[in-house]
């Protein structure tokens, strides 16, 4: 039994379920949410509904119930997912994972943080200081990482506007020793604009809050309220502080294009530790090649405002890559050699961004569905793959179980040619006229007969198709509508070689180690550079790569309705991701015959005081003849199979009926200790 609670709170685990339909895993769920248990598994995945309010689950005496213990044991916990993984990982020598999904705003990010705050809590008894410093630098890291890289969506208050991947090495002892933080693509454009009620990263509104005067003036920010564009367009302020003369704009003057705030360029210049007259050309001209030729050509305004855009979004994700470096070269792991026993093992906590759908989505929500469609793949083939082996493995028989595949959806957007990505890379590698529409072209040309795309071109008559720009997929957690408007700019993401020069020529060291290749001279420039497209994609392959050769654990979050409300259990809204996330067919996989197992000596451990002769010690050749002889005489034999190392139950009742008579014997046996003490015996 995963809990020893009553009914009253539903089954902990799905697994138990009577009959597993959604009408009665939707009942359970509602019912655990609403008597304030927000965790239950199905097996050993941990289903999350976010309560949106504190619980009190998360103290030292909490960690301290669950510290060692196995599964079943204790009430549905991320500490004990947290626990099994350190187990795992301690015991056996296996680098596990942990991944926690589940769409915007269903409480991914909290859950990863306690899942640190467990493994931090329960290692390290010795209070040995290199490992506190390292445990120290990995919680706190977060903070920082979500001020940078974090904002306030129309989703989530603090939704996490980049894909965080966390290792944490452990040294023989079982003691963190190090770490490594991989991040994946922060949501730039943030920094120049934002969906109406939305708002830039957090760092822009503390810093105006929370910096003293003396660094405010020094960074030539005033508390003023006069206005800036780039955080104000959300027009989403809470603090109302904003830069002092801050909006960098161009206007033209017959052929000449001019800085029309012209004083803004010295203030540049002081920041970027440059010269002015460099801040002014770089923001006015551009360097091209023409054959021998080297010639400054003057940017359009349109030009120039696109290139100011490019250089904040640019100057900002180098900002955050630097820091996320920063923080690696802090925990890395030091003298690994000297390691005793030269063994380390690695648990990775992976937190990205869930899925989204916004009333205007672009390439920034379709990267991020993307990587949720690649999470959701990757846990159908180890979920049921893991399932299938341990049947193989065991010398069970497998019987199939049915359930949607999205893998067209990730061939869909990643495939060679065909894909989306390759379409838009084709478009815009496009020498002629490139634009976003012949992107669109592309894409109605090479998908019309894909049964996961449609167009406004292809589905006219489609009223949620409003736009003639629009595109539509239907992702595995729902139909998403993109305008590929801006599709282009921000694949191909092009920074003017002149900026990077700008930023490498500063003396200001720590922005010259940001732009090594501004080193490089014009004529050295001529390799077209990757796409954000083929970037991305490429760092989520490799990233699945990573998780799928460790032993994965599993938090499925939910989100219970929309407007962040504690006491609100939409039933729609939650049966929906239910169904996406392909809940029920987990608990089928699980159940598809066998509701339980254990290994023999586990099993024995806990049940062996039903049998006479297994209690209080057997005397039989094996583990396994003792479980199978125990079963026997409770007349379970029929609904149990015997594999190598582990006794499968096939229907939850009979567990249920084994924990009875455990309860009893259990109660008899303290009744007679009793007498003895007494004694009355
Ligand atoms: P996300 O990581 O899944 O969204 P968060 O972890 O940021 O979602 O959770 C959203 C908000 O829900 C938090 O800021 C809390 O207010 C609340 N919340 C979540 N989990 C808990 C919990 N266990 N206890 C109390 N409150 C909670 V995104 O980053 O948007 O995909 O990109
Ligand atoms: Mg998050």
């Amino acid at each position: 039994m995963a809990e020893h609670e009553s009914l009253e709170y539903g089954k902990a685990d799905f697994v138990l379920l009577d009959n597993v339909s959604m009408e009665e895993f939707m009942a359970n769920l509602k019912l655990r949410f609403e008597k304030g248990r927000i965790y239950s598994y199905i097996g050993e995945v941990v289903v999350s509904v976010n309560p949106y309010r504190a619980m009190n689950i998360y103290g030292r005496d909490t960690i301290e119930q669950y510290k060692g213990r196995e599964l079943y044991e204790r009430p549905p916990h991320l500490f004990a997912i947290a626990d099994a993984a350190y187990k795992a990982m301690k015991r056996r020598s296996k680098d596990t994972c942990i991944v926690i999904s589940g769409e915007s705003g269903a409480g991914k990010t909290e859950a990863s943080k306690y899942i640190m705050q467990y493994i931090a809590a329960i290692t390290n008894p010795n209070q040995r200081a290199e490992v506190e410093r390292v445990k120290n630098m990995l919680l706190k890291s977060n903070c920082v990482l979500e001020a940078f890289g974090n904002a306030k969506t129309n989703r989530n208050d603090n939704s996490s506007r980049f894909g965080k991947y966390m290792d944490i090495n452990f040294d023989f002892k079982g003691d963190p020793i190090g770490g490594h933080i991989n991040n994946y693509l922060l949501e730039k454009s943030r920094v120049i604009f934002q969906q109406e009620g939305e708002r830039s990263f957090h760092s822009f509104y503390q810093l105006l809050r929370g910096a003293p005067d003396s660094l405010l003036r020094s960074l030539h920010i005033q508390k003023d309220p006069k206005g800036y564009n780039y955080i104000k367009v959300g027009a989403l302020i809470y603090c109302h502080c904003f830069f002092s003369q801050g909006n960098l704009t161009f206007g033209v003057d017959g052929d000449v294009t001019l800085i029309e705030n012209s004083k803004l360029v010295s203030v540049i210049k002081d920041l970027l530790s440059t010269k002015e007259e460099n801040v002014q050309k770089a923001l006015l001209y551009r360097t091209v090649a023409t054959g021998r030729d080297i010639i400054e050509k003057q940017h359009t305004e349109q030009e120039a405002s696109y290139g100011r855009d490019a250089l904040a979004k640019a100057m900002y994700e180098r900002l955050f890559c630097w820091i996320v470096g920063r923080i690696n070269d802090i925990i890395e792991v030091k003298n690994y050699n000297a390691n005793v026993h030269g063994k380390n093992t690695v648990i990775g906590v992976l937190d990205i961004y869930g899925f989204e759908i916004f009333q205007n989505n672009s390439f920034e929500q379709f990267c991020i569905n993307y990587c949720n469609e690649k999470l959701q793949q990757l846990f159908i083939q180890l979920v049921l793959k893991q399932e299938q082996e341990e049947y193989q493995r065991e010398g069970i028989p497998w019987k199939h179980i049915d359930y949607f595949n999205n893998q067209i959806i990730v061939d869909l957007v990643e495939q060679q040619h065909k894909g989306i990505f390759s379409v838009l890379d084709e478009a815009c590698m496009n020498v002629g006229k490139v634009t976003d529409e012949v992107f669109l072209q592309g894409l109605n040309g090479k998908l019309a007969k894909h049964a996961h795309y449609t167009s406004r071109k292809l589905s006219p008559t489609d009223k949620s198709l409003e736009f003639d720009r629009d595109f539509r997929i239907k992702h595995y957690a729902g139909d998403v509508v993109y305008s590929v408007v801006g599709f282009i700019d921000k694949n191909k993401d092009t920074l003017f070689q002149d900026f990077k020069r700008l930023l490498y020529n500063s003396s200001n060291p720590v922005l010259k180690g940001m732009w090594p290749e501004g080193k490089l001279s014009i004529t050295e420039v001529t390799k077209r550079p990757l796409t954000a497209a083929t970037l991305f994609k490429n760092s989520m392959i490799s990233l699945v790569e990573n998780l799928a050769c460790k032993e994965p654990y599993y938090v499925r979050c939910i989100k219970p309705n929309d407007v962040k409300s504690p006491l609100l259990f939409e039933q729609e809204r939650c049966r929906h991701q239910v169904e996406y996330l392909g809940l029920l067919e987990n608990v089928r996989v699980r159940r598809a015959g066998f509701a339980y197992r254990q290994t023999y000596p586990r099993f024995l451990q806990r049940y062996k005081m039903i049998s006479e002769f297994t209690w209080p010690n057997h005397d039989l050749a094996s583990d396994k003849a003792a479980v199978k002889s125990l079963l026997q005489v409770c007349g379970f034999d029929h609904d149990v199979a015997y594999g190598k190392t582990k006794v499968f139950i096939r229907t939850p009742r009979t567990l249920f009926c084994l924990e009875e008579q455990r309860a009893e014997m259990v109660q008899r046996i303290v009744l007679f200790l009793q007498k003895v003490w007494r004694g009355t015996i």
